[in-house]
């Protein structure tokens, strides 16, 4: 998969024929559709956009110019994290990761609502910190002791039982992200290993699952990314190896 982000004035490629997603490298929200579609073993392309110099066709796929979009059928697409792991969930049924039961349900929904005012506290963080208020990193912890707690309560190794479901790969991608807000010097919002003891496991254990494995980002590289996007200057391809894997070494002239 090429990492490279297209941009303005670039081609749409040609439809493959199989699912596409049109993502950003680093962002959370299409994180959370990479990981659905990884965990129901989907085929899939992946178009990476430039989010500052957007092509023009990223608008026939996502109305508001944002990402993830999913191009389901050629030219028909749905955008929205949320909508599109449910589409996917309800199309392709064979390992659900919705729960069955309809409280379970809308708890799992409400949970993500009520962790949502942790996410915007770590925006501030990492991308607006003069604007940090106190009351912020407050949030912050609630968000994390909310999660923690669940997971208490519900007694299972990750927040849809035994094995991740919607829920999980909607709240991962925050998570990652969070460990990288103690490396950029925002040290309130550290994830003390004996406070956040069970949540710790639990993100420990999310870090094994496969499809966290084959897309996940450790903590270093999204400081480094956090880092160019604060400077105003995001370096969407600093993850893209296509542009250096065919530079083989000169030959020296006889
Ligand atoms: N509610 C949307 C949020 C998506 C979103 O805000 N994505 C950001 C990137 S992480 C984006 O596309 N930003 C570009 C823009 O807003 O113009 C979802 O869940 O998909």
């Amino acid at each position: 998969m090429s990492e490279k982000h297209l941009q303005t004035g670039d081609a749409l490629p040609a439809f493959g024929g199989k699912l596409r997603l049109f993502a950003m490298r680093f962002c959370p929200y299409a994180e959370r559709s990479v990981l659905v579609l990884n965990a129901k073993n989907l085929k899939y392309d992946t178009v990476f956009i430039n989010l500052d110099q957007k092509p023009e066709w990223i608008y026939n796929f996502s109305p508001k110019g944002t990402v993830p979009a999913l191009e389901y059928e050629e030219g028909k697409a749905l955008f929205d994290s949320n909508i599109i792991n449910v589409f996917l969930d309800e199309k392709y049924p064979d390992a659900p990761l919705q729960a069955s039961d309809p409280i379970r349900r809308a708890e799992d929904k409400m949970l993500v609502e009520k962790f949502a005012s942790a996410q915007s506290a770590y925006y501030t963080a990492a991308f607006n910190p003069q604007a940090l208020e106190s009351s912020m990193v407050q949030n912050y912890h609630k968000g994390l002791e909310l999660l923690q707690t669940e997971l208490q309560d519900r007694g299972t190794k990750f927040l849809h039982g035994d094995e991740p479901g919607l829920v999980d790969y909607t709240i991962w991608p925050f998570l990652e992200r969070f460990e990288a807000l103690p490396l950029l010097g925002k040290t309130d919002f550290a994830i003390d290993r004996t406070k956040y003891a069970l949540l710790v496991t639990y993100m420990d254990a999310m870090k094994q699952v496969p499809a966290v494995k084959a897309y996940g980002l450790p903590a270093e590289t999204h400081k480094k990314f956090t880092e160019s996007r604060a400077s105003g200057s995001p370096d969407y391809n600093m993850l893209d190896t296509s542009a250096v894997c065919c530079m083989r070494p000169r030959k020296k002239k006889e």
